[in-house]
């Protein structure tokens, strides 16, 4: 019977040892917040104002992302000289501690609707001067054949203050200085863009060792507990 508990017990505390709550160290700070586009999307693939932080994400439908109803999509005629698109958000307020960005895309060769090349990324407090954070290739391939669902992370090793962050896209078929090439540069399709804020919930040391010992301690105490009840009724049950 000791065995028994002992083995029981061991393997509740592995277990729980295992599901240590994971801490989010960045959270969004732009779901629900209102942005401006550079230029009128497609007509059929429109903006409804709030898609691009509703915090939905494409999912794909039959053998297509890019016809989920969940995507804006940008076509050559939305682009600007230099093959880009961008995306501005208005956070509201000034933010500090902004120390992630994420843009979400979909790449569907087949179809013509290509990953960005890269995403640039701008930030503001007043809305009209803005310096660049950070800059990040897709590193996504234009072969044929392609059908995903991406993101492009960017992640800053100090946190900046920002109310407005705008996402530049560029269209990876785009040659600057030839914009005849913007006849065969298809789609670009973007679903979401998000903001992130360190929440300063960043587990310390100390944390990842508390928490196992304090569901260990739980543990015993419950396993105990029950032992002490069975052994109860059994007494009751030899009477
Ligand atoms: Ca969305």
């Amino acid at each position: 019977m000791k065995k028994i508990f002992l083995t029981i017990t061991f393997i509740l505390i592995f277990a729980l040892t295992l599901a240590l709550p994971v801490f989010a160290a960045l959270e969004s700070v732009s779901l629900g917040m209102s942005y401006t586009l550079s230029a009128n999307p497609s007509g059929s693939y429109a903006d409804d104002g709030k898609m691009l932080t509703d915090g939905i994400h494409g999912t794909k439908v039959g053998e297509s992302y890019h016809k989920s109803g969940t995507y804006v999509g940008i076509p050559a005629t939305s682009i600007d000289e230099n093959g880009c698109f961008s995306v501005t958000v208005d956070l509201g307020e000034v933010k500090t501690d902004i120390t992630g960005f994420d843009l979400y895309y979909a790449c569907e060769t087949d179809a013509n609707v290509y990953a960005p090349e890269y995403s640039e990324f701008f930030v503001s407090e007043d809305g009209e001067n803005y310096t660049v954070a950070g800059k990040v290739m897709s590193g996504e391939s234009n072969d044929a054949g392609i059908t995903k669902a991406g993101v492009i992370n960017c992640r800053l090793n100090a946190g900046v203050k920002a109310r407005y962050v705008k996402f530049v896209i560029k269209n990876p078929l785009f040659i600057i200085g030839e914009p005849e090439s913007v006849a065969n540069v298809g789609w670009m399709f973007i679903d979401e863009v998000s903001v992130l804020q360190d929440d300063g919930k960043t587990p310390e040391m100390g944390d990842m060792l508390i928490i196992p010992v304090i569901n260990s301690i739980g543990v015993v105490c419950a396993a105990g507990g029950l032992t002490a009840l069975i052994a109860g009724i059994k007494k009751k049950t030899e009477r």
